[in-house]
């Protein structure tokens, strides 16, 4: 007999096939409180899980007793409890590889959205108010040759470092755990600490997973240490970020705007001062949200899913110290 599996969302449907030649699956184009009961009842017979945007919990996992390996369709997992995975010896599998580059062009385009002040501009020429050649209240300020501070140099980092420095010649500082000896090389990066990058770059752009080290690490008194002309990027986690001490800084103008792919809460409350402040860009979670990487991430995924399930894993694994 094959294995059951879950898959808790969408996939496309070769990809579908491909689990089917090998497992009995279970699908569910994505849970929600209509079909969780459903989504419970196929937990108890699950061996494998694959999908992505549900959090997974020590409980929700307890409901999956026979299961022997999760694959999610991201890089992230901070909605996992990869302790209770790793108790049970189960494998964790990711996608880091997949969206890399796509991510790093989300960045780049909201660096230069908030600099050159892209949206809030349209939105004016939409409302009708472009009636004569633009004056100063329509003006941004360069990308080229500032000052890019990154935190968090991992795969993502280094992209968006090489777009960075060498399409639009700018000046590379960064943060990181463990400095990264190839990203100074290629790209003349300085490494700083977290306070010196936060007072010396002009664009700020975080991209650190949420975990308990990271998070609300960005908050009053970092954000404090910004120039008041310089923008803040987050394309990492909300959670790594205090919101309410960003929406203070932006508020009291310490620094001059930022560009947010992440929040604290996700969807956005739409009562959020974030919505009604014009130098703020916000976009709804869409770093690796492109035709392209999302096939790649559910291919790698479905990948992933057939190595751990046939003990064959060979990389993306968050817990690889349980490979026997
Ligand atoms: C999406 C991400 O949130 O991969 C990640 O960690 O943040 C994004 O790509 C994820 O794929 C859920 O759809």
């Amino acid at each position: 007999m094959k294995p059951s599996i879950v898959c808790y969302k969408k996939l496309p449907d070769e990809l579908k096939q491909k689990l089917e030649k090998r497992f009995t699956v279970t699908a569910f184009d994505a849970v929600n409180d209509d079909n969780f009961p459903e989504f419970l009842a196929a937990l108890e017979h699950a061996e494998g899980l694959i999908g992505s945007g549900l959090t997974l919990d020590r409980a929700l996992l307890q409901r999956a007793p026979r299961l022997r390996a999760v694959s999610t369709i991201s890089a992230g997992y901070d909605n996992f409890d990869v302790e209770a995975l790793t108790e049970r010896k189960i494998p964790l599998m990711h996608t880091p590889g997949a969206l890399t580059d796509t991510v790093a062009d989300t960045i780049m385009a909201l660096v230069l959205a908030s600099g050159r002040r892209i949206v809030n501009v349209a939105e004016r020429v939409k409302a009708g108010e472009w009636q004569d050649s633009v004056d100063e209240s329509w003006f941004g300020v360069d990308v080229h040759h500032k000052t890019m501070g990154i935190i968090g140099m991992g795969r993502i980092g280094s992209a968006l470092a090489q777009r960075a420095r060498f399409g639009f010649n700018m000046k590379i500082v960064y943060h990181t755990r463990t400095r990264n000896a190839e990203a100074e090389d290629r790209f003349d990066a300085i490494y700083m600490d977290l306070d010196k990058l936060m007072s010396t770059a002009d664009y700020v752009c975080l991209i650190l997973p949420l975990s308990p080290q990271t998070y609300h690490l960005i908050d009053a008194e970092k954000l404090a240490l910004m120039k008041p002309d310089a923008y803040f990027i987050n394309a990492g986690r909300g959670p790594v970020v205090d919101e309410a001490a960003l929406i203070e800084a932006l508020q009291q103008k310490k620094i001059a705007g930022a560009g947010l792919d992440v929040f604290e809460q996700e969807p956005l409350p739409v009562d959020s001062p974030l919505l009604s402040m014009p130098n703020v860009v916000a976009v709804p979670h869409i770093g690796s949200a492109t035709f392209e990487a999302r096939y790649a991430m559910a291919k790698t995924a479905v990948e992933n899913l057939i190595a751990a399930m046939t003990d064959s894993i060979d990389g993306n694994c968050v817990n690889p110290q349980i490979i026997r």
